[in-house]
């Protein structure tokens, strides 16, 4: 049995691994002009659970070690595993996740909900970081104060779209042909989806499922999101915008 050390070194060096090649970017970029499914069928997509990047407790105060967990290894692993479900059973035969999202009008709804849920974890944990937060600096806050006035006022609209969205979803900050943009999602729907009102490449996510903050705020979301800003990874924010 592995030591929990010798877990998270193993967790870390996969997450390094995941963070220099984002799966979607990745695909995307590999896609070839021609499906491969019509060479072999072991080219069908598969939707991964990428390493958590950081420990269950990390987040915290701001997200509670036991939240992580359960959100981790029973929503998103479900997400995962249900998502290839329906793949194989269904014979989706899109090679890519970009391929998938961009066709999610033809998929059943197992699909386009599990599906969004495999990717939106995969992006939300990786736009999070322990020690996170504060102000940005460099090329994201020349962007955001470019779009939205300010800093403070980015905040607000983002915030705003975490608020507004009714029962349960996810608030996003897009590219969208050069233009940032805030919007929300629900359900486990993402802006890469044809079906989306909401459309660019994600930028920043927040989860609002009650599954992301009920354990510790209970009905207080204004609370988690206010808090959830102490843990954004900038850095990573700024590699989206490239
Ligand atoms: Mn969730």
């Amino acid at each position: 049995m592995k030591t929990r050390r010798e877990f998270m070194q193993t967790a870390l060096k996969a997450a390094v691994v995941a963070a220099a090649t984002p799966p979607l970017l990745s695909e995307a970029a590999c896609a070839p002009a021609v499906s491969l499914k019509s060479i072999t069928a072991a080219q069908d997509l598969n939707f991964v659970q990428a390493p958590l990047p950081y420990a269950y407790a990390a987040l915290e105060p701001a997200i509670d070690a036991m939240t992580m967990e359960i959100h981790y290894s029973r929503h998103h692993s479900a997400y995962v595993k249900n998502v290839n479900d329906a793949i194989a059973a269904e014979g989706i035969a899109y090679s890519t996740e970009a391929e998938f999202f961009a066709n999610t009008s033809k998929l059943s709804t197992k699909a386009r909900n599990n599906g969004g849920g495999a990717w939106n974890h995969n992006f939300f944990w990786m736009v999070m970081k322990p020690g996170g937060g504060g102000a940005p600096s460099g090329k994201v806050a020349d962007a955001l104060n470019g779009a939205f006035g300010s800093i403070e006022k980015f905040k607000e609209q983002f915030t705003a779209a975490a608020m507004g969205r009714f029962g349960s979803g996810w608030a996003w900050l897009v590219l969208d042909n050069g233009k940032l943009k805030i919007g929300s999602t629900p359900n486990q729907d993402n802006p890469l989806m044809d079906i989306s009102e909401l459309k660019g490449a994600p930028v920043l996510a927040l989860d609002v499922w009650e599954h992301a903050y009920y354990l510790k705020y209970q009905n207080k979301r204004n609370e988690y999101v206010a808090n959830w800003w102490s843990v954004v990874n900038w850095d990573e924010v700024g590699k989206k915008l490239v």
